[in-house]
């Protein structure tokens, strides 16, 4: 096959991935859980380039420096190698993410760039096998395989450290997403999760404690205990960056604006509404609730926040093939 176009959706983890055991295959400490989302999402086109050529990366209509190819060239040569093809590639991505949501991710792309070199190559691994590739893109796109709620268990290698589907989140679930700042982050993930497991004397227990939160987070899922799963939900964000704040020197992503939504989550409890925050490496805040009450959040987020910043999503589904 000469061509080859794949959707990928991005995720928000609920038990929150951080920290890696080893750096170089990308096999994390704790096993997550996340939610795959409708509305923000990657396509990516790859084409099979003549002998000679060289890759290209092409990011929303801009080709990309050679240092941004040389990332895209790593992870092709895991395809490269796995179906003994020595192929240069064209790789051209485009973001769908609202405007000024600030939410393009890395889990999303790689997770549509393994489904397309997954078909291009004529490999046709199995979702869990692939998981095991797009892992070595990017840790957190290894769970945007699949739709609903996904499991990245650890495992003990780089061939089981994978994503397994749990459950399709069809049971009035959904996420109201405050976009704080659309600046890109002064801390990656990568440094910001090394600094964690290096320095902080609290890494130690946001490793057991995620544990047993996986534990109780999948029971919660499996009885459709909304409370449950949005409680667990926030406690995990807040020790991921409790943990962050124990680092030497402190990573804060926490912003003024991002009190101010958590702030609001916290009163709408008050008044008996069902919502919980959850925040990743950034200032940007997501709320969980339940999808039927979205509108009704982002009407009061809507207080100190503006149309463009405050969007909605449902839950969202696996990779897909693009055919037309
Ligand atoms: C997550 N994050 O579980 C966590 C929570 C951010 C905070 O996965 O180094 O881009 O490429 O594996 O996947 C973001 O980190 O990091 C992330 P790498 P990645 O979603």
């Amino acid at each position: 096959m000469k061509n080859a176009a794949f959707r990928a959706h991005t995720n928000i983890a609920l038990i929150k991935y951080w920290g890696k055991e080893d750096e170089t295959l990308f096999i994390p400490m704790n096993s997550s859980l996340s939610l795959t989302l409708n509305e923000l999402y990657t396509d990516t086109f790859v084409s099979r380039l003549d002998e000679g050529a060289k890759d290209s990366f092409i990011l929303n209509n801009h080709e990309q420096s050679e240092e941004e190819t040389k990332k895209i060239s790593k992870f092709l040569d895991l395809f490269r190698k796995e179906a003994g093809i020595s192929s240069a590639f064209r790789v051209e991505s485009i973001n769908h993410v609202p405007t000024a949501a600030g939410l393009a991710s890395s889990a999303s792309a790689f997770a549509a760039l393994a489904g397309a070199m997954n078909q291009v190559t004529g490999l046709q691994m199995d979702p869990q096998k692939l998981s095991t590739y797009a892992r070595r893109g990017s840790g957190s796109s290894t769970r945007s395989l699949f739709g609903g709620f996904v499991e990245w268990q650890k495992g003990t290698s780089s061939e089981d450290s994978m994503a397994i589907p749990i459950d399709p989140a069809d049971w009035d679930i959904g996420m109201v997403i405050v976009a704080v700042n659309k600046t890109a982050k002064k801390i990656s993930s990568r440094l910001g999760m090394k600094q964690t497991v290096e320095t902080s004397p609290f890494y130690p227990a946001w490793v057991s404690s995620a544990k047993d939160d996986l534990i109780a987070i999948k029971e919660a899922i499996h009885e459709h205990d909304f409370k449950r799963l949005g409680e667990i939900t926030e406690h995990s964000a807040m020790k991921m960056h409790g943990s962050m704040l124990g680092a030497k020197r402190p990573i804060i992503y926490f912003e003024p604006d991002s009190m101010k939504a958590i702030q609001t989550v916290k009163k709408l409890r008050e008044e008996g509404l069902l919502c919980y925050v959850t925040m990743d490496a950034g200032p940007n805040v997501k709320v969980l609730c339940r999808l039927s009450e979205a509108e009704k959040i982002k009407q009061k987020l809507l207080e100190d926040f503006t149309e463009e910043q405050v969007l909605i999503s449902g839950p969202g589904p696996g990779i897909r093939p693009l055919t037309d």
